[in-house]
Parts: C-alpha cells; structure tokens; sequence
C-alpha cells in the first residue's frame, strides 16, 4: 500500500492516489467526507477554513460503491483558488504579473529558505504553496480509505490533544467510543472542561500578541491483532515506521510510545507489562505502558502514540529574517494562517497511523479481495487462539 499526493495549497486542488487498496472493500466519498469536516474543525483556525468546504471527489478506482483493486484516484478542490488564478497560473503570466504575492523574506521555522536554496527558486512562494499543511487534507482523505479497511476488522481509531500551550490536560481512562463523543464536542478536543477554558483563553491571547501555539495530541488504535510489524528487520518495526508518518506532518517535531520518554526515569520493574493468560485464553499484558508495541511488533493492546507539534511558524509579529534580494535585516513575511491548529491535526495524525497500521495490516494478511484478507485473517487468529 502507498500514496503520492500532488497540488499547492491556493492551487486549483490537491490530488492523491491510492495504490494497493483491495477490492470488494465499501467506499463512497460520504467516510472521506467526514474525516476532512473533522479537520476543518478546532478553535484557532484562521480565515481559510471559512472559505473551504472540503470534499473529496473519487474518481478511479471505485465502481458501484465498491473498490475494484485498481489505483483510487481522488481529488479536493481549493475554492480558495478562485482568488489566486494569476498568482497560480499554470501557464506563464503577462509581464509584471510574475512578481506578485512574491515571498523573498523567509519565515523561520517554515521550508521557504531552505527550500529556495536547494530549489534554487528566487521566489519562495515555490517552496510555501507546496510545503502548506493544506496538503494534509489529501493525506487524511488517503487515511480515511485506510479506516474503512481497518473497520472491516474491528480496529478503530481515537485521539485527544493532551496540551496545549502548556496548559496540560487533565487524563480520563475513557471507552474509545466515549472517547471520541467527547473529544468531537470540544472546540479544542480536550476531555477537560477546565483545560478547555484555559486553553482556549491561552489562543485568544497568541492571537492578539501576533503569535501561535503548539501542543501534544495522543492517538490510540484499538482492536489490532499481535503481530502488525516484524521483529526482523530495521524497517518493518511497526513503531519506527509509524514514528516516520507522525513526523512526516508539517511542524511535527516529536513522538512516543506509551509512558514514552518517562521510560528513562524508571527501573525496568516499572516500565514493562507483566504478561498474563486471560479467562478467555487470552495472552495479555496487565499494562499497557508500551503502547501496544514490543519488538517492533503490536501486541493485540492498544496502539498509545504521542505527538508534538510546534506552533506554527508564520507569525503576524513576524520574527527577524532577512530580504533575499538586499540581503538586508527585515522582518519575515506575514502570510495568512492559523494561531492554533493542533486540535486539526490531532485528525491528520490519527489519519497517518491508520493508513500505517492498515500498511501492516496488509503486508500481514495480503490478498488482493476483501474475501482473500479476511480467509487470511481468520486463519491466523485459529492460530494465535490455539497456540
Ligand atoms: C491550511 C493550513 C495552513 C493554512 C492554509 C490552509 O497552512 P500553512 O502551513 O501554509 O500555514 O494557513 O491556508 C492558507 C495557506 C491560506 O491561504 O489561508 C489547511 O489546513 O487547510
């Protein structure tokens, strides 16, 4: 399984496609849909989010409300686009029109310098449109065909943010479906009313001072069987290569497992899972503190992965840069973004580890129908019970 997405965000629409989907597998851009409404949502969002409706459009790969095996091919229009036809135009512009919306004082923090350089582009705006995080609204849409798949398994996906501007949240042991009822009615997806409160307050405030805020979202994937990943070798550990999709999303600097970094303050005794035989012929842990991963391989607890995001690098009060053309000290350019979009990409994270685990999912059950995975998948538990 593997996607490529395409597009810029205020180009005419961003594009994906999906390769590696079984067939016979429900789908219909309704699922789609939903995830990227759940993406639009959370306090802090600026004035984009109110020009977009997001949706996807199917268009390869699905016949009659089924998949077929053939590649997904969808796309998602920017309706933003209207608005920047000169700027984005594909085919060169009349003579004076090139330079404007032009970016040559790059944002620190952002890829606009580094990019300009290794692209060689005079005009940032080359390394901005296409490094936006606009582009994770393809990969949710790519997530989402992930979950239909899992679903088919009983495997769910939650998440919630755990802080925000250092305001940290308070924990609850909450069921998933709990979880996520709660978590969709806060503006912020937060389980804490109190932290709520504060939390929105500390945006209110970055938005005045010109600044933006960071924070930590949790995701928890419930239902894999043991044994997603391999021991075997370095790049099938499922958890490494669900490390490398969280902090493949724009201004991810970081990622755990479980009790995570705590795990150096601790003795072994308590850092991992005593193992026990269920009632129900059951091998579980009595813990779940390395988040459902141990040798590289899911355990059958549940998946508990962490991750950071900085806050977001354009700032109305713009940090120190320097004009590219003068190279004189100037301030950064001030484009239009969010104060706070961790509550979105608590989504965009969960969206990554679904199609990761769905990634496992197949490489562990192959087949190319639905029918040929879950013979597979059945099997393979007949096994596991019996062992
Ligand atoms: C967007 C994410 C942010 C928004 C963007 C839409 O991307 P960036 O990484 O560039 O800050 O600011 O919208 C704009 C660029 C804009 O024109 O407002 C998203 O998640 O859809």
């Amino acid at each position: 399984m593997r996607y490529l997405t395409a597009g810029e965000t205020h180009g005419p629409q961003l594009t994906a496609i999906v390769e590696g989907m079984p067939s016979n597998l429900p789908l219909t851009a309704e699922p789609i849909n939903e995830q990227l409404e759940r993406r639009q949502k959370g306090y802090g969002r600026g004035k984009r989010m109110q020009i977009e409706k997001d949706a996807a459009q199917l268009l390869g790969g699905v016949r009659h409300g089924k998949t077929t095996g053939a590649p997904i091919a969808l796309v998602v229009e920017n309706k933003d686009w209207k608005a920047w036809t000169t700027v984005m135009s594909i085919e060169d512009v009349e003579e004076g029109s090139e330079g404007k919306r032009r970016l040559n004082r790059p944002r620190p923090g952002h890829a606009d310098l580094n990019g300009g350089l290794k692209y060689n582009q005079r005009d940032m705006r080359n390394i901005l449109e296409r490094s936006s995080a606009r582009e994770t609204t393809v990969r949710v849409a790519c997530g989402a065909i992930a979950r239909q798949l899992l679903e088919q398994f009983g495997i769910k996906v939650a998440s919630q943010v755990i802080s925000i501007g250092g305001i940290q949240v308070e924990r609850q042991e909450l069921p998933l479906e709990e979880l996520r009822r709660v978590t969709e009615e806060s503006p912020v997806r937060v389980v804490d009313k109190n932290a709520e409160e504060k939390i929105i307050a500390a945006i209110d405030q970055a938005k005045k001072d010109g600044d933006t805020l960071g924070g930590v979202v949790e995701v928890i994937v419930e239902g894999c069987p043991v044994g997603l990943g391999s021991h075997v070798q370095w790049d099938r550990k499922i958890d490494g290569r669900i490390a490398q999709a969280v902090l493949s999303i724009q201004a991810f600097k970081g990622v755990e497992f479980g009790i995570g970094f705590e795990a150096a303050n601790r003795n072994g005794s308590k850092v991992h899972d005593e193992i026990i035989y269920s009632e129900n012929g059951e091998f579980r842990r009595s813990t779940n503190r390395a988040g459902g991963i141990e040798g590289g391989m899911t355990t059958g607890m549940p998946i508990v992965v962490r991750g950071v995001m900085k806050p977001i690098s354009t700032l109305y009060k713009p940090l120190q840069s320097v004009d590219i053309d003068t190279k004189e000290a100037f301030t950064a350019q001030v484009e239009r973004s969010d104060t706070c979009a961790v509550p979105a990409a608590g989504v965009v994270m969960e969206s990554v580890v679904a199609w990761e685990v769905a990634r496992a999912f197949m490489e562990k059950f192959g087949g190319d129908s639905l029918e040929e995975i879950r013979a597979n998948y059945e099997n393979y538990m007949a096994q596991v019970r019996a062992y």
